[in-house]
Parts: structure tokens; sequence; C-alpha cells
């Protein structure tokens, strides 16, 4: 670990990288309050050992600010001080300390207070890292990973309220794959999942800016809001797609025509004239899409 070490003394300076050192640490040396916060800005640490009593910025102060830097970024900060008063202790720790230790410390007590410190990160680290997957896990769908409807609706609901607030274009387009249930039927449930992944693989190829977003509206329908993208581009994009799909070429034996596999997709665009919501959007995109398979399938209507 990288420790920064906060100490106006250089006698103790020298004896706390020693400790530091034989604990097997790299210790960063900060002189004042003001160096470490200078050095915080700049390095990314592990752990600090803070004296209190300093020059200009005190330790607690220092630690205030430290803390106020970081935000939600956690490291220990453990105070090392002359001052053995309950609350001096108090006021460390309400500053932001974990740890409070009263001078003369041992290299022993330095050593298991940063492994008793060393535990808690790890302990940290691993439930951040949990807290991401859960997130990824409730955000998105697990075949395809896609967002999933809920999480789709909430981030495109924002993305149109900052449309109509700017008279900004906007496009949603829906997609549904052609005579999918006779996919399934003829080859099966987990085949069918396989050509669901490869559309939605499509998908991420032709909807690549980054406020785009891409939602699993259903079993075999998709979602997809382009902001800043009038009629034209949607349509554009929606042709994109269709054709990308129809170049794959995956068999479909099953189908009316006995090709392959085909998307139909509807669209529409924030219109300001006649004002809408963004359910009224949406709706319109799925009359736009029965429009599309009633007129034969594989094709697009905006
Ligand atoms: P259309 O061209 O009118 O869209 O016909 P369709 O058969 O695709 O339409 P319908 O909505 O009747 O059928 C959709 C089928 O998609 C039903 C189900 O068999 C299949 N399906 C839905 N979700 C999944 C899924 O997650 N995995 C698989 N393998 N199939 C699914
Ligand atoms: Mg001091
Ligand atoms: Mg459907
Ligand atoms: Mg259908
Ligand atoms: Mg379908």
């Amino acid at each position: 670990m990288k420790i920064l070490l906060v100490e106006d003394s250089a006698t103790l300076r020298h004896a706390m990288s020693h400790f530091v050192r034989t604990a097997g640490h790299e210790p960063v040396i900060a002189k004042s309050g003001e160096e470490a916060l200078q050095i915080i800005e700049q390095t990314a640490v592990d752990l600090i050992i803070m004296d209190v009593e300093m020059p200009g910025l005190d330790g607690f102060e220092t630690t205030r600010l430290i803390r106020e830097w970081l935000g939600d970024h956690w490291i220990p900060i453990i105070f090392v001080t002359g001052m053995s008063e309950d609350e001096s202790l108090e006021e460390g720790i309400d500053a932001g300390g974990d740890d409070y230790l009263v001078k003369p410390v041992s290299q022993m007590i330095i050593s298991a207070k940063i492994r008793a410190m060393e535990r808690i990160t790890d302990m940290r680290n691993q439930l951040a890292t949990l807290n991401r997957e859960l997130k990824v896990l409730s955000q998105r769908d697990g075949l395809t990973h896609l967002y999933n409807r809920r999480t789709f609706e909430e981030l495109a609901e924002k993305q149109w309220k900052i449309a109509t607030r700017n008279k900004a274009p906007l496009a949603v387009l829906l997609l549904d794959i052609d005579h999918f249930k006779q996919y399934n039927d003829y080859y099966g449930h987990q085949q069918g999942d396989r050509c669901i992944q490869t559309i939605s693989s499509v998908l991420a190829k032709c909807v690549t800016r980054p406020d785009d977003l891409i939602g699993r509206y259903g079993g075999e329908e998709f979602i997809i809001l382009l902001p800043n993208t009038p009629e034209n581009g949607a349509h554009y994009i929606a042709e994109q797609i269709r054709k990308s799909v129809e170049r794959l070429q995956i068999k479909h034996r099953a189908s009316p025509s006995n090709t392959y596999v085909t998307v139909s997709i509807g669209g529409a665009a924030l219109n300001y004239t006649t004002g809408t919501t963004w359910a009224h959007q949406v709706g319109l995109a799925d009359k736009a899409l029965y429009t599309a398979k009633a007129s034969g399938r594989n094709t697009s209507t905006i």
C-alpha cells in the first residue's frame, strides 16, 4: 500500500517512515496539512497516517478537507497524536478519522493498525465490485445485455424531457422480429434465443452515438431512442438495421416465404406542432410498426 504520512516533526517522520517500510508498505511524506492536500490531489494513496498538532492546517482540518475532496472514495485515516483527551479523540473521529493513536506508538501497533485498515479496505472494495455487478444485473437484460424495459423507460424519459425543453429533434424506433413464433416452433427456443442475441448485436453496431439508447422491450421486440435525430435520420438508421439483418441471411425455413429472418420497424419523430408525450410518441411508433407488419414485413415505416 501507498501510505501518506503527514507529520511536521522531522524526527517522527523518520521513525514513522521506517515503521511503514518495515511493515512492507511505501511511505509518501507530507510535512504539513497543506502539502498533504496537494499530494492527495495528485497521487492515489491507500491509507493516511495523520499528525494532529501542526502549524498551519492541523490534522483535523486537513482530514475534513481531504474527506471533502475524496467524496465517495473512502481511504482510511489514522491519527497519531500527543493529545490523549477524550474530546480530542471524538473530534478526530467526527472530522473523518477512522482510528486515533496516542504517541508514542510502536512499530507493532502501526503494523497491526495498518493490517486492520487493509482488511476494511478489502471488504469495501469487494462490496463496491458487487454493487457494480448488481447495478448491471438490475439494469440490463440477461440475454442481450441491452437495457431492460424499465431502465430504458427511465433513461428515455430523461432524454425526452431534455429534447422537448431544447426543442431538439428526437426519434424512437420499435423493432419486432418477423414470424418469430414460427422460428421458435421450428428451430427451438435455444436457437430462438441465439437469434435474439444476434439481432441485438446488429442493433449495437447500427446505433452508435453516445446518447442513443437501445432496450429490449419485450420478447422479440426492441426499442431505440435517437436523440438529436430528425425523421429522415431515423428512417436512415431504421433501414440500416433492417438491411443489416436481411444481409445476415439467418435461415428461417418456417417463415411463409421460406427464406431468412427479417425485422419490421416502426418509428416516430418528435413533432412540436402537434405536441405530444413520451408515451404518445411510443404509441405512434407502435402504430407505424403495425403498418410495417401489415404492408408485408421486412419494412420500416416512419
Ligand atoms: P410477427 O411477424 O407478426 O411479429 O409474428 P411473430 O410470430 O414474431 O409474433 P408474435 O408476437 O406472435 O410472436 C413472438 C414470439 O417470439 C413468441 C415467442 O415464441 C417468441 N419469443 C418471445 N420472447 C422470446 C425469448 O425470449 N426467446 C425466444 N426464443 N423466443 C421468444
Ligand atoms: Mg505535530
Ligand atoms: Mg412481437
Ligand atoms: Mg407480434
Ligand atoms: Mg414478431
